[in-house]
C-alpha cells in the first residue's frame, strides 16, 4: 500500500477514534453445560467493567437454566432464549441486535467452550481504541493453537487462505470467531440482509468490513481447543461455507466486468 499523503493509508493515520463505551461479551451456546458457567465466570474476572449476554438456542440440556442462574445473581450478566437451533450466525445476529438497542458501544464474540479465552479480552479491546474491528487471529506471527489436530488446522488455515484470495481481503484469519466489533462499525455493516449460519458467518462479517473500508487488525491469539462438551461443527457448515465464499468471489469478479461491482456486499 502506498503510503503517501491523501492515500488511504496516510488518512487511516490521521483518523480519530472515539471512546469505546461499554463492552457486551456475547456467547452463543447450544448443549454447553459444561462450560457456561466457567466461560462466564472467567468472563467477568478478566474484564470486570464488560457485561455477558448467553445466547442459547433452548440447549436440550438445560445451558440457558444454568445461565439464568448466573444471571440471578449478577447485574451483569444477561441470557437471550431463542426458540431453537438456528445456527451460530442468526444466535450472533439476534445478541448483536439486543447489544445495540441497550446501548453497549462494544460488542464481542466469544465461543463458549474455552478455545477464545477470556484472559486475552483486554488486548483485543486495547487493539480496538484505534480500529473499528479487531479480529483475534491464529495464523498472524504470535497466534497460535493447542490442541488441534492437523485435520482441523489444514481445514481451517485452508479455508481462510481460500476465503482472502476468492474476496481479495488482506487477512490472515477470516473464519474465526473472536472479534470485537465498535457498535457503529455493526451499523454500518448491513446486517438486515446476512444468510450465512455457520463459519461463513465470519467471513461474511469480515469482507463487509473490508469492503465498506473499515480498519481492521487482527491481534494474534492462542486458541485452545475445547476440553468439554461436544463440537457442533459438521460437513453442512463446511459445505455452507465453501459454496458462499465460491458465490461471493465469482459474484464480484462478474461485477468488476460488468460495472455493477463495488459498493457494500449484499447477499
Ligand atoms: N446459540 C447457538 N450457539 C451455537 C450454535 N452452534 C454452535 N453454537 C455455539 O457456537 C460456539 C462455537 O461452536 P463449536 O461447536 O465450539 O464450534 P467450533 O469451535 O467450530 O468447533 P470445535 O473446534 O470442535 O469446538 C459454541 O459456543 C457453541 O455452543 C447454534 O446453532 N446456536
Ligand atoms: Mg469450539
Amino acid at each position: 500500500m502506498n503510503d503517501g499523503d491523501g492515500t488511504p493509508a496516510a488518512q487511516e493515520r490521521g483518523r480519530k477514534f472515539g471512546p469505546l463505551g461499554t463492552t457486551l461479551v456475547i456467547i452463543p451456546t447450544y448443549n454447553e453445560a459444561e462450560n457456561v458457567k466457567g466461560i462466564v465466570g472467567r468472563v467477568r474476572e478478566a474484564v470486570p467493567e464488560a457485561h455477558v449476554l448467553v445466547a442459547d438456542d433452548n440447549s436440550p440440556d438445560g445451558t440457558g437454566k444454568l445461565a439464568d442462574e448466573l444471571a440471578a445473581h449478577d447485574d451483569q450478566v444477561h441470557v437471550l432464549h431463542r426458540k431453537g437451533k438456528e445456527g451460530l450466525g442468526a444466535a450472533y445476529l439476534a445478541g448483536f441486535r439486543w447489544g445495540l438497542d441497550h446501548g453497549y458501544g462494544v460488542l464481542v464474540e466469544m465461543d463458549a467452550d474455552g478455545s477464545h479465552q477470556p484472559e486475552e479480552l483486554p488486548r483485543l479491546l486495547t487493539a480496538l481504541k484505534g480500529a473499528d474491528l479487531v479480529l483475534g487471529s491464529r495464523w498472524v506471527p504470535g497466534g497460535r493453537v493447542v490442541n488441534w489436530p492437523k485435520s482441523r488446522e489444514f481445514l481451517s488455515r485452508g479455508g481462510s487462505t481460500y476465503s482472502r484470495l476468492m474476496l481479495d481481503v488482506p487477512l490472515r484469519d477470516v473464519t474465526g470467531g473472536y472479534r470485537a466489533f465498535r457498535r457503529e462499525t455493526l451499523e454500518g455493516l448491513g446486517l438486515g440482509d446476512v444468510a450465512s449460519q455457520g463459519y461463513c458467518f465470519q467471513v461474511d462479517l469480515a469482507r463487509r468490513a473490508v469492503k465498506a473500508g473499515y480498519h481492521v487488525v487482527e491481534v494474534p491469539i492462542t486458541f485452545v481447543e475445547r476440553a468439554l462438551g461436544d463440537s457442533k461443527m459438521n460437513r453442512d457448515i463446511v459445505v455452507e461455507a465453501l459454496w458462499r465464499v465460491t458465490a461471493w468471489g465469482l459474484g464480484e469478479r462478474v461485477g468488476k466486468i460488468t460495472g455493477k461491482g463495488g459498493g457494500r456486499p449484499q447477499e
